[in-house]
């Protein structure tokens, strides 16, 4: 898979690019990262990139053509058209199921925005789809960026290891993570449960199953919507209905 990104900011990317997954996923060929300086597509004397917004109202927004010019030079560099991404508030929300969408895609180019905005006609011209990462206001598209392309390696083949994406598979479930332990046994007089300790790979896999149902309930219950319940598989219906049962009879349990 290929990505490239547009920024007035690209130093922002080299160390992330180099580091840890991504770095590894890079190295070895499975993804590519290009990253450009807007400001190489302005031709004026200054590399200017926004402007007084029209209206008014102060702030600045950043112009039409050097995104409109370098989105089109970095998209005929490839054979097909590369699908194009602007990073913004106003974007679907990213989830993953919308990482594994954007992950079919053989190429991406991914617009950072900074100030107020960007001049609309760039959107309406050479944007196929505007994607948020949270409804919160950050100072540019760089860090949504960066989060796309970290969830997005880990979904080309090869990238993760097997174990790791075994491991990923009760969130693949629509669930959220089972609990976590590693030595030392006991921390802060707390000790690891003993199911862990006994070797029993099944009865493991039954509390880590539960555990799962457990903590989505606690802190995520809307992942338990009903479009989320019909998304599993028959299998993984069967499971969470049984530990449903289970969780159910040891909160009356605790009630009493
Ligand atoms: N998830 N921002 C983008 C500038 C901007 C505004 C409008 C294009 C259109 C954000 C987010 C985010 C702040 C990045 C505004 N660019 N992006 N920037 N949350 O808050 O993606």
């Amino acid at each position: 898979m290929r990505v490239q990104v547009l920024t007035i900011f690209p130093e922002l990317f080299a160390p992330f690019l180099a580091t840890s997954l991504v770095g590894r996923a890079i190295e070895k060929g499975l993804l590519e990262v290009r990253v450009h300086d807007l400001r190489s597509f302005t031709e004026d004397r200054h590399r200017s990139v926004d402007d007084e917004p029209y209206g008014g109202g102060g702030g600045m927004v950043m112009t039409a053509p050097p995104w409109i010019r370098a989105v089109r030079a970095v998209s005929e560099e490839g054979e097909e058209r590369p699908w194009r991404v602007l990073l913004s508030p106003q974007g679907a929300r990213l989830d993953e199921a919308k990482v594994r969408e954007l992950g079919e895609k053989s190429e991406l180019v991914l617009l950072c925005g900074r100030y107020e905005g960007i001049d609309e006609r760039v959107r309406l011209t050479v944007v196929d789809e505007e994607v948020s990462i949270g409804d919160y206001v950050l100072s540019g598209g760089e860090l949504p960026a960066m989060v796309l392309i970290e969830a997005l390696s880990r979904q080309v083949p090869g990238v993760v290891k097997l174990a790791d994406s075994v491991a990923n598979d009760s969130f693949r479930a629509g669930l959220l993570d089972y609990p976590h332990y590693t030595r030392p046994p006991v921390v802060e007089e707390l000790a690891v449960p003993e199911v862990l300790t006994s070797g029993d790979h099944a009865a493991i896999r039954r509390w880590r199953q539960r555990e799962a149902l457990r903590a989505t309930l606690a802190k995520r219950p809307d992942l338990l919507g009903s479009e989320a319940l019909a998304r599993l598989t028959p299998e993984q219906r069967r499971v969470i209905d049984q530990v449903w049962g289970q969780v159910r009879d040891e909160a009356r349990r605790d009630e009493k």
